[in-house]
């Protein structure tokens, strides 16, 4: 499927002032996506702010390098004016809950709102609905909607978008990387994208805190179903103890798939105000994205995400139990 871009192009042309933002816990295929629309918008001599319902990752500071591009809804002056005169463009989700605080205020958000995406499924956003299902980032979304806007791709720009499309993919691992991915990456490459640059700011920075974080978790994973499923948790103490913050667990679920003979794995992640997020990575097939869904979640076929309300005993055990029965109606090819 290909987007027919004239939409995203008309807002463009009718609009001065933009705002952009993307879902809660943003990973590199939402901040490089922001990245990649920014550099457009700019491009085009427009005002744009990009306000996120989630602080930046640290990992992420090499593509805001004054520090102030990606704010925080939550820090946003009351009186700040956000709304006025703007349109909105939101990358890399379509559904109201990834929205997370910033839910209501898109939902009365009055001027033209475009989405960019790549998620399966959707949720009636009010928008422009610029979505791909089958596309491998929302950041090889928007390379095409720069260059179908008649956008060019300098550097910074392209730094962003090969930070999506590498974040997305695993680094060009996963089965959604197709030869079309190498030629993007190959043409960010020419456009100034440093792939080494992002490579080691991304990996090569890790705290202690993260470090142990990762060490803990992996003493603590645990297989099930004859070892076609494999679990870890981490508590809000587990981080305390290990002194890391959330989103060092970023990535951390990607170890449970990779044991041999895993189909099916999961992270089980405590909430700072309450509740669990459950990660899932499938193997061999698995549509991991409608056992999130049964849980209020979504995602992809391989890979896919839902909170639930309850404690971690009691979110581990719904979540193992759907998960069991989810495997053994699915026969590994
Ligand atoms: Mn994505």
């Amino acid at each position: 499927m290909s987007i027919d871009w004239s939409p995203l192009r008309g807002v463009i042309e009718q609009n001065e002032r933009f705002l952009v933002t993307t879902h809660v816990r943003p990973d590199g295929d939402a901040l490089g996506s922001e990245v990649g629309i920014v550099g457009l918008l700019r491009q085009f001599g427009k005002d744009v702010r990009v306000v996120n319902a989630s602080q930046t990752p640290a990992r992420y500071d090499f593509l805001d390098s004054t520090g102030t591009m990606f704010e925080h809804y939550a820090s946003v002056a009351a009186a700040d004016d956000l709304t006025t005169n703007r349109a909105l463009v939101i990358v890399d989700l379509s559904s109201w809950s990834q929205l997370g605080d910033m839910a209501e205020f898109v939902r009365s958000f009055p001027g033209p709102r475009v989405v960019i995406d790549h998620h399966l499924g959707h949720d009636d956003l009010g928008a422009i609905m610029l979505k791909d299902q089958t596309a491998e980032a929302a950041g090889l979304l928007v390379m095409d909607g720069v260059l179908a806007c008649g956008g060019v791709l300098d550097t910074w720009t392209a730094t962003g978008l090969l930070t999506a499309i590498a974040m997305d993919t695993g680094w060009f691992r996963h089965p959604s990387t197709r030869p079309r991915t190498l030629r993007a990456a190959a043409q960010l490459m020419e456009a100034g994208a440093a792939i080494n640059d992002i490579y080691r700011n991304l990996y090569e920075r890790n705290t202690l805190g993260r470090m142990r974080l990762i060490g803990e978790t992996l003493s603590r994973l645990t297989t099930t179903l004859g070892g076609r499923i494999a679990y870890a948790t981490v508590t809000k103490a587990d981080l305390a103890r290990a002194g890391a913050i959330p989103s060092d667990s970023e990535d951390l679920v990607d170890y449970t798939a990779s044991i041999r003979g895993v189909e099916l794995g999961m992270l089980f992640i405590e909430q700072p105000r309450g509740g669990v997020r459950v990660s899932l990575r499938a193997r061999t097939g698995l549509d991991c994205s409608s056992l999130a869904r049964s849980f209020g979640g979504g995602g992809h076929h391989a890979a896919a995400a839902a909170s639930l309300p309850g404690s971690m005993d009691e979110s581990v055990e719904a979540v193992l139990g759907a998960a069991r029965s989810a495997l053994e109606q699915h026969r590994a090819p």
